[in-house]
This record gives structure tokens, sequence and C-alpha cells, in this order.
């Protein structure tokens, strides 16, 4: 398989898709329908070339190619890492043998159900980001959320390749849905309840860029285990251009937490919204809504869907390889936490097999907690007793054992009336909401910033702050 990719082609890949022209018309077909739905859905604000990076190859060194490009020219394509020929299955009922290279029939229809759900959620992101270029409080800020929406589009490429080289007509009629179903469409919406949300001011997009591509960081990363190889491989590379999305998103949220405690230590308050800031107790409820709407991302605790993946080989757990058990877990018990009707917690020992999406969902929270980290140490340097947290994992969730129950961000259990008179010292207010979207106003002069976010310690590509990341008409 060539690592280097050919650009000469209508459609860039590293898949030799000239060798395949039923494959190729197929895509090319596809092609125009997804141009069509970047310029009806996809970023509103018109420019005349985004400084960008492009994947030049798909090796350890040196993929990126950084240029500015008119964002429709961009060259979306077909990049799967490249193939271990001695590549065996890690997990399930089939550990040791070797990899597919082919959909087994019996595993046809869970694998696409799989894809189908992966690729709703990039064009989906893609949506609900429609509107923020015209409020980016910078153009490397304009500039790094184009970055995000492109490799989001080309994330739905990867999956619509799947659909197409190897589920004939019901891949292609899938890959057509992707295109048809749309964020909040009230008719066909999108699959999962994050995607539905809307993505309304900046804050919002680095909560949603932290937290939520962060859950698509662990999905892929389980997906990048499967015994089908195509997919493995698609993923490992998707989890190349991942890492830039939750750089965005951390950094995005150092950079207001670090503006706040400026402006609280200038003025000496903490009320900050005067002065043009936002006020530590908003970011904490951005936090808890994002947060929480990630975590139903992970499904239901308790889930013979994600058992069944598992024993089949489809989808594996976060660095499989590196767990240190027979990989099968068939026999291996573990404990599930959950509300009592009597208002306590209690606990159940269940398969460990069933409570696979707890695991990777574990593995997510701690991650989630480096973040947390990072933000108190800007306000602890700043001399400021403020401390952010994450709230508990039964907090307002919709998907899975907590659903139905109403639990603080601290741990209790509570009812209906004491929530409804709390809930909104906890989760984003309709006030907080205007506040912030009062203070998104487009800052795109070379090197100035909105009054609410710190300019970032670095730019891209070795390039300063004040660099032209965007031309504008
Ligand atoms: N909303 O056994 P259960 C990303 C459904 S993000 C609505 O609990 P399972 C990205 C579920 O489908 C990563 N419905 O769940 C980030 C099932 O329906 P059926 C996206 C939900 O199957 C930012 C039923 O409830 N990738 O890449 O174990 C920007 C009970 O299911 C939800 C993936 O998710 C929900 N939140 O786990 C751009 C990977 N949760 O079967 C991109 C692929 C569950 O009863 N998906 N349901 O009709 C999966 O692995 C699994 O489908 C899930 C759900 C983890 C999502
Ligand atoms: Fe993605
Ligand atoms: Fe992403």
């Amino acid at each position: 398989m060539p690592e280097k990719i050919d650009y000469d082609a209508k459609i860039p890949n590293n898949v030799d898709l000239a060798g395949d022209r039923r494959l190729q018309r197929a895509l090319e077909g596809w092609q125009p329908k997804f141009m069509n739905w970047w310029g009806e859905m996809g970023p509103t604000l018109a420019t005349q070339g985004v400084y960008l990076r492009t994947a030049i190859s798909v090796g350890r060194e040196g993929w990126a190619h950084f240029d500015h490009v008119n964002v429709p020219d961009y060259r979306w394509g077909i990049f799967l890492a490249e193939r271990d020929p001695d590549r065996t299955i890690a997990f399930g009922e089939h550990r040791g043998e070797p990899v597919w290279q082919q959909v087994p029939g019996e595993y046809r229809s869970e694998l696409q159900r799989l894809i189908v759900i992966q690729g709703d959620t990039e064009p989906a992101s893609v949506e609900q980001q429609k509107l923020l270029g015209l409020t980016a409080p910078s153009l490397y800020d304009l500039r790094n959320l184009f970055q995000v929406n492109v490799e989001e589009g080309r994330h739905l490429w990867a999956m619509v390749y799947l659909l197409h080289a190897y589920f004939g007509r019901e891949g292609r009629e899938e890959a057509e849905g992707l295109l048809l179903r749309n964020s909040g469409s009230p008719d066909a919406p999108r699959i999962l309840g994050a995607f539905n949300e809307e993505t309304a001011d900046w804050l919002a997009f680095y909560m949603f860029t932290y937290f939520t591509d962060r859950d698509g960081k662990y999905q892929l990363g389980t997906l990048k285990e499967s015994a089908f190889d195509p997919l493995s491989r698609t993923c490992e590379f998707m989890l190349k251009e991942e890492a830039h999305h939750m750089f965005v998103g951390t950094t995005g949220v150092d950079r207001v937490v670090q503006r706040s405690a400026d402006l609280i230590r200038e003025h000496d308050t903490t009320d900050i919204a005067a002065h043009g800031g936002i006020p530590l107790e908003i970011i904490q409820r951005y936090i808890n809504f994002h947060y929480t709407v990630s975590l139903d991302l992970f499904g239901s605790e308790t889930s013979t869907n994600a058992a069944n993946y598992y024993t089949a080989g489809l989808k594996g757990r976060w660095l499989e390889t590196r767990r240190k058990d027979d990989h099968k877990l068939t026999d291996d018990a573990a404990l599930l936490a959950k509300p009592l009707a009597d208002g306590t917690w209690g606990s159940e020992e269940l398969q460990a097999i069933l409570l696979l999406n707890l695991d990777l969902r574990a593995e997510y929270i701690a991650d989630c907690q480096t973040g947390v980290k990072r933000w108190n140490r800007i306000l602890e340097d700043a001399g400021i007793s403020f401390r952010f947290a994450l709230p508990h994992p039964g907090f307002n969730r919709e998907v899975g054992i907590n659903s139905g129950h109403h639990v603080t961000p601290d741990g209790s259990i509570v009812d209906e009336q004491t929530w409804q008179a709390a809930k909104h010292q906890w989760l984003p207010t309709t006030e907080d909401l205007s506040f912030v979207r009062s203070l998104m106003r487009p800052v795109y002069e070379r090197g100035k910033i909105a009054s609410w976010v710190a300019p970032p310690r670095q730019g891209i590509n070795g390039k300063p702050f004040d660099y032209e990341y965007v031309y504008l008409p």
C-alpha cells in the first residue's frame, strides 16, 4: 500500500482508487453531493484563503503540509494508515487469527452500524459549528475552526469510503443518508444526542472540542483495535488529525480561564462580566453541560451491544493490546454503582464484558480530569481560590442507569423539586448563554483578540500570533 498520497486523482487517496473503477466512479458520484452539503451546511463565513494543513503522507514523519487554501478547494481524500501484514486479532473469540481484509457476512450489519454512527457525528459537528466563523475572537481562532471543520469533513470521507468499498448497495445508501440527516433537524436529526445540541458560542466550541472530540478520540481508539483491518487503519490516521481538535479545546479553555483570572486580579473582583470577561461560575456550568452530554455518548453502563462487539472482535477496549488479561473477559466480573429508588447508591456485580462502555468511560473521565487540573493550576498561579471540578457521572444524564434520576454534581440523589430549584446553579442558564453570546463579536484584525480570551502562547506551525492566518474578502 503506497504511503504517499496520490494528489493528482480527483479524490486524493492512498488506497489505489484508480485500480478499482467501479468504486472510483461511485465515490466520484458522491463527491458533488458532499460539496453541495458543504456549501449549504458548512461554514457560513466566506474567506479567500485559510492557512490549513493538508495530509501529504500517512507515515510517522512530515505528514502535514501547511498553506493558504480556499476552503471549498481543500483536498478531501481517503487516507489509511499503513497496513501491517502480520497484524492479528487482539481480543474476543477470534483472538490470534489474522485480521480481516473483507467484512465477514455474519458481522456485516453490526460493522455497518458502527461505521454509520461514527460517520454521522463528523458532518454533524460541522453543522453545529456552521455560524462560529461570524464571531471568531481572532484570526488564529478562525483558522483553527476551519481546520477542525475540514478535518471532520475528511472523517466523513473516511467512513463513506468504507461504506462504498465494503458494504455494497446498502453502504452507498447509508453514505447518502449521512448527508440527509442534519444536526437539530426535527424530522431527520443526527443519531447521537450531543450532536443535535447547538454550539452557539466560542466557549461552547472550546468545550465541545475538549469534551466531545475527546469522546471521538476514545471511540476511534476502540475501533482502531477492530479485527476489520480497513476500519482499524482508517481510525489510526483519523486519530492523528484528532489530536489537533483536542489541542484547540484544551488551550481554548486555558485561554478563557487565563483571561478571566487576569481580569479578576486586575479589577480585584470575581464579578468580571462588566469588564468583558466570563465569570468562573459560568465556565463551570459550561463544563458541567458539555462533560455530561459527552458522557451520554458512551451509551449505557451495561450493554449487550458492546459485549457482542467485543466478542466478535469488532470494537475493542482502549489500548487493548496493553491490557494484562485474557482479552476475552468471559469469566471476569466488575462492579457497577447505581442509584436506588430510596435515594441512596447501591452496587451490583456483573460480568465485566457487559460493562465495556463503562470501562471506556472510565478512561475518558481520567483524561478529562487532566484538563480540570491544568485549569485549576492557572487559578492557583493567579492566587484565586475558586476551583473547577467535574460533576459526578450521574449528574444530568439522559442515557444509562442515571437517566430518570436527579443527581447533584457532588453525587447526592435528590427529588424533582430540589433539582428544579437548584439546577440553575449547575447548568448554563438562559442568562449565561445570552451573556456569553453578547461577548461574541468578530475580531479580524491581525494580532488583535477579543476581550474574553487570552492570546495563545504560540501560533500555528511556528508562525506568530499576528500572522495573517485567514484572508478575508
Ligand atoms: N444518543 O447498548 P447501548 C466523534 C442508543 S464522537 C442516542 O447503551 P451501545 C466526534 C444505542 O444506539 C464518537 N442514542 O449503547 C466528536 C442503542 O440503540 P439500539 C462517535 C444512543 O450500542 C466530535 C441504545 O441506545 N463514535 O467521533 O453499547 C466531533 C442502547 O444502546 C446514545 C461512536 O460512537 C446516545 N448518546 O453504545 C466529531 C462509535 N447512546 O441498538 C466527531 C460507534 C446509545 O437499541 N458507536 N444510544 O437501537 C458505538 O460504539 C455505540 O453505538 C455507542 C452506543 C457507544 C454510541
Ligand atoms: Fe472526527
Ligand atoms: Fe474531531
